[in-house]
């Protein structure tokens, strides 16, 4: 799916970022853990070329925790120190941990110079990611707002984790121009563009693809569709005959079924999917 969804509130969000770039010492990327790739912004690479990095793949209750262990696998094979985690049943103390091992290395720098100096992370991601819900889980409080759409996060805030460790929320940054039809659907697929620019059929369309792929079984199961047909149209008509969304003269009301499907793929009742799994090598 084509996206250009770039508000205002994104470029003034990433002129303010770039105003705080100074005062951070690391940076920590969240991504979904579902679609680590789809879900990273290329940009990040450059704004934060220069600063200590750790990534953390969030939502892993979402997702195949297999699948999971194995993007974690590829990441620190690339030399990114990474960590799965949920911000809604994971540990919080083992969170704190990874980030001051991310850490470790500018406290001795702080040490080696004799200063006693306060570490600062920005946590950073597209949005819709969990950036303040895990905040909020390190904090053990709602001090941040969350909200399962993006645009929740407007401004910049710290957080205090401990004497020697601050955090900043930042508002999701996504990139202007989308291209990637795989990566778009994704996108939007998790919430992180305003739902209302989309056009729901045809994301529903990319979801029951890459649905009928990467899980053919969950959709069969689901739906109760012993063959999936191929294409995407036909199949979103025999899920509306199976629910009985019908309109008058047997035709299958695919406006519901595209609502219901979507509702469905968002509260997690299609079950644990990993939308990308890391290529071999
Ligand atoms: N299942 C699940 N939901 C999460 C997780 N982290 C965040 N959420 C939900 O995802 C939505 C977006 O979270 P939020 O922190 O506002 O995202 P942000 O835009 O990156 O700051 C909220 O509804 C959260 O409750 C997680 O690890 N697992
Ligand atoms: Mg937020």
């Amino acid at each position: 799916m084509n996206i250009q969804w770039y508000p205002g509130h994104m470029t003034k969000a990433k002129r303010a970022m770039a105003d705080k770039l100074k005062l951070i010492d690391l940076v920590i990327e969240v991504v979904d853990a579902r679609a680590p790739l789809s879900t990273r912004n290329p940009d990040f690479e450059k704004m934060f070329a220069n600063k200590a990095r750790m990534l953390v793949l969030n939502k892993a209750d979402m997702a195949n925790p297999a699948v999971t262990r194995r993007w974690v696998q590829y990441f620190e094979k690339q030399g990114i120190y990474t960590v799965s985690y949920s911000a809604v049943k994971g540990n919080a103390k083992g969170l704190q941990r990874a980030i001051e091992e991310a850490a470790a290395g500018i406290y001795d720098k702080f040490k080696a110079k004799g200063v006693n100096k306060t570490v600062r992370a920005l946590v950073c991601g597209i949005p819709n990611v969990g950036k303040s819900a895990i905040l909020n889980r390190l904090v053990g409080e709602k001090k941040l707002k969350e909200g399962n759409k993006p645009g929740v996060t407007r401004g910049i805030s710290w957080v205090r984790l401990t004497p020697y460790l601050e955090c900043m929320d930042s508002p999701g940054l996504l990139w202007p121009k989308i291209e990637d039809e795989h990566a778009g659907a994704i996108i939007a697929l998790i919430g992180s563009v305003r739902q209302e620019i989309l056009d729901e059929e045809e994301l529903v369309y990319h979801l029951i693809k890459i649905l009928a792929e990467i899980a053919p079984d969950l959709l069969k199961e689901r739906y109760k569709i012993e063959e999936l047909a191929e294409d995407p149209y036909e199949l979103l008509q025999d899920i509306c005959r199976k629910r009985g969304f019908l309109m008058r003269g047997g035709v299958a009301d695919t406006e519901r079924g595209c609502k219901t499907l979507l509702e469905e793929f968002r509260n997690g009742k299609l079950g644990s999917i990993s939308f990308e799994v890391p290529k071999e090598g």
